[in-house]
């Protein structure tokens, strides 16, 4: 591991500070110029920060993310499912440990990381603390959901930060086989017979509004944007990143012959923009605060696979194990 605790400490008790300008300069030159930036080179405090917070959050969302699918690996309809399934959520799960490593080339340790994840200090995507109450439920993950981080991690893939970009592009082509996978299925049902369509409309109005906060809060209100695309390591908007998704996946929703649940969805062929209904943003805020539908049950079910794992750690790191978490 690179850095270590130590450097974790330092980056703790250090208050935000000026940065010297010089460096600040030729730093920003270089992001100018395209060039990655790597974990031993010099970068503002705040860019090490912001980049910590997002790929932690992005790793835990893998992890989390693993679960709601992960229900369904006994129930999936036929053996050729399962399988297909249980191979996606162990690449879901390899995509966190990916992007914990890369997390942890900024001086974070993975058990201060976990430690936060199970303490509900550090957020996670919102869109997993929904139940997949049916198989349709887990069709539209694989396939819109998936088809969601794509576009976000495709853009971002060509950021700034080496290990994290490198690290998507290899998700990401993971992720175009779980896109296939997941319309596949979603097709079954949405051609199949009118029981199966029925709930694949079903599914698609449970999750129309999730999805639609996956993306984040609108531009004019979120927070990091701004300082994240100007050192690119965000490379599109919360709200262009929604448009791409938008107009990539409205239209084949449609082609299914699925109604979409919001009936003011269209596109204004003069900007060329979808217009929609703003989803609920004060429940996106309860959700990603820790009062959603699953939360508690997606948090404890972590806390169980760790008190679980923990004999493995000891067995291997020996008295190295920093990491304990009581069992809830
Ligand atoms: N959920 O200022 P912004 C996947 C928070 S991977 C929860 O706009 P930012 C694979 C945000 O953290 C899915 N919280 O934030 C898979 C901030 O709170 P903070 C995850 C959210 O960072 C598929 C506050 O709101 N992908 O699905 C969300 O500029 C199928 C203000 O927001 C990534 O993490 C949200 N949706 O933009 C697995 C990609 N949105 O930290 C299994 C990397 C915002 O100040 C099955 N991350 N917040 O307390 C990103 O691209 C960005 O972090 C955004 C948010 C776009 C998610």
């Amino acid at each position: 591991m690179y850095g270590g605790g130590n450097t974790f400490e330092k980056i703790k008790a250090k208050a935000p500070h000026e940065e010297d300008p010089v460096l600040l300069a030729e730093f920003e030159a270089r992001i100018e110029r395209g060039e990655k930036i790597e974990p031993t080179d010099w970068m503002p405090d705040l860019y090490r920060r912001q980049l910590i917070r997002m790929i932690e959050q992005h790793a835990h969302s893998e992890i989390i993310g693993a679960l709601p699918e992960g229900t369904w690996i006994t129930r999936a309809p036929g053996f050729k499912r399962k399988l297909a399934l249980m191979a996606k959520v162990q690449d879901e799960v390899g995509h966190a440990q990916l992007l914990y490593s890369a997390a942890e080339t900024l001086g974070k340790p993975r058990e201060a990381m976990i430690d936060d994840l199970l303490s509900g200090k550090s957020k996670y995507s919102n869109i997993f603390n929904y139940p997949a109450y049916t198989w349709a439920d887990s069709a539209f993950i694989s396939w819109l959901v998936d088809a969601g981080a794509i576009v976000n991690q495709v853009a971002n893939s060509r950021g700034s930060y080496g290990p994290y970009s490198r690290a998507l592009e290899r998700i990401c082509i993971e992720e175009s086989f779980h896109l296939k996978f997941g319309h596949h299925c979603v097709i079954h049902l949405a051609t199949g017979t009118p029981a199966q369509r029925q709930m694949m409309q079903e599914a698609l109005n449970r999750w129309w509004a999730p999805m639609q906060h996956f993306f984040g809060p609108p531009d004019k209100i979120s927070a990091h944007t701004e300082i994240l695309m100007k050192w690119k390591v965000k490379m599109l908007s919360n709200d262009d990143t929604r448009q791409q998704w938008l107009d990539m996946y409205v239209p084949k929703i449609w082609e299914l012959g699925l109604t979409i649940p919001d009936e003011n969805l269209r596109k204004n062929e003069e900007t060329g923009k979808w217009e929609y209904t703003e989803p609920d943003w004060e429940e996106f805020k309860r959700v990603i605060n820790g009062d959603g539908p699953c939360n508690k049950e997606r948090i404890a079910v972590r806390k169980t696979a760790e008190a679980r794992g923990r004999w493995v750690r000891r067995a291997i790191l020996g008295n190295e194990v920093q990491y304990v978490q009581p069992l809830a």
